[in-house]
């Protein structure tokens, strides 16, 4: 039996399905788990469904979370856009009867029964319309929505090399299938204040590059408070800073005060850097990654070490 029938049959058996992401999530973990609610739902109207974790509003335009419901037997989770345990949003696949993962992140560990991972797929949400393809499910337009949002968020608009042809393919079906409006999803994803260009303009102005192409910044909680923009507003930001020839790793260090923690976001556009992250307990993908840190001082060894990898890709070419 393929990966798809088999998600499909776990799905058909469950009486309760609760859908999960990873903490603080993008487009691409709300979009995935929001889409399969709506397309369950459509499949199964009787089958108890819940797509759970924090709200955000940023993104709210994708639907609401739930509440996690009370667990009962004959339980589903599915875990998508999340590789690890300690990242997984508002529960425990361990609690469930039976527990899947859906990922697109290079495997760190196993964390459910069933695991169909594809490092090859830009996004969580391409997996989803490839299980809807190969499945019963069916497509819906409020999930459209969403994976499309999730595709042009976690691709940077088709520009990151995970896009390809597989996922031109895939959303060109959709949307031929399932007619959305995407002017309106840019709108919703793209339109900014004007507060937020100025403070893209601090960021820009204030980078320090160290000779290898690293280009780092530390931001204070201040510096937020003076712009009047909230804390996860550089990591939304990094994706801007591509395409600068001196920059082939850029990196920010958020402060977040009410938290007591740094948060570290970092893009690349040659040199691999998740191992850098990984060995400081973050991760994500080979040019895009990420790790909160209790200890400021952490920061300055990571641009170290990433300074390090990027002489190393600048000297080979490759790594
Ligand atoms: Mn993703």
């Amino acid at each position: 039996m393929n990966v798809y029938k088999k998600i499909y049959k776990e799905i058909k058996k469950a009486k309760v399905i609760v859908l999960a992401h990873h903490i603080g999530p993008d487009p691409d973990a709300l979009g995935s788990s929001l889409a399969l609610k709506e397309i369950i739902l459509n499949k199964f109207p009787k089958k108890e469904v819940y797509a759970i974790g924090h709200p955000t509003s940023r993104f709210s335009f994708l639907g609401k979370l739930d509440k996690l419901p009370e667990i009962k037997d004959k339980s589903l989770i599915i875990v998508t856009d999340t590789p690890d345990l300690h990242r997984i949003d508002g529960t425990l696949p361990q609690k469930f009867t039976n527990s899947i993962k859906i990922d697109h992140h290079p495997f760190i560990e196993k964390t459910c029964n069933l695991e169909w991972i594809d490092p090859n797929a830009s996004s969580a949400c391409q997996m989803i319309i490839e299980l809807v393809n190969h499945t019963k499910l069916k497509m819906t337009k409020k999930a459209a929505i969403c994976l499309f949002a999730g595709i042009v968020t976690d691709t940077n608009r088709f520009m990151f090399e995970y896009t390809t042809p597989k996922t031109f393919k895939l959303v060109g079906q959709m949307l031929d299938e399932t007619p959305i409006d995407i002017n309106e999803i840019y709108n919703e994803l793209y339109l900014r204040p004007y507060k937020e260009i100025k403070f893209e303009n601090y960021l820009a102005s204030n980078f320090n590059l160290t000779e290898n192409g690293v280009a780092y910044l530390k931001i204070t909680s201040d510096i937020l408070k003076e712009y009047d923009v909230d804390v996860a507003t550089p990591g939304n930001m990094i994706n801007n800073f591509n395409f600068i020839k001196e920059f082939l790793v850029w990196v920010t260090c958020t402060e977040d005060k009410n938290n007591q923690i740094y948060r570290i976001s970092v893009r690349s556009r040659g040199p691999v850097i998740n191992k850098v992250l990984e060995r400081h307990h973050g991760g994500g993908h080979k040019y895009a990654s990420g790790v909160r840190l209790q200890n400021p001082e952490e920061f300055d060894e990571i641009i170290k070490e990433l300074d390090e990898v990027t002489k190393q890709y600048n000297e080979k070419g490759v790594l």
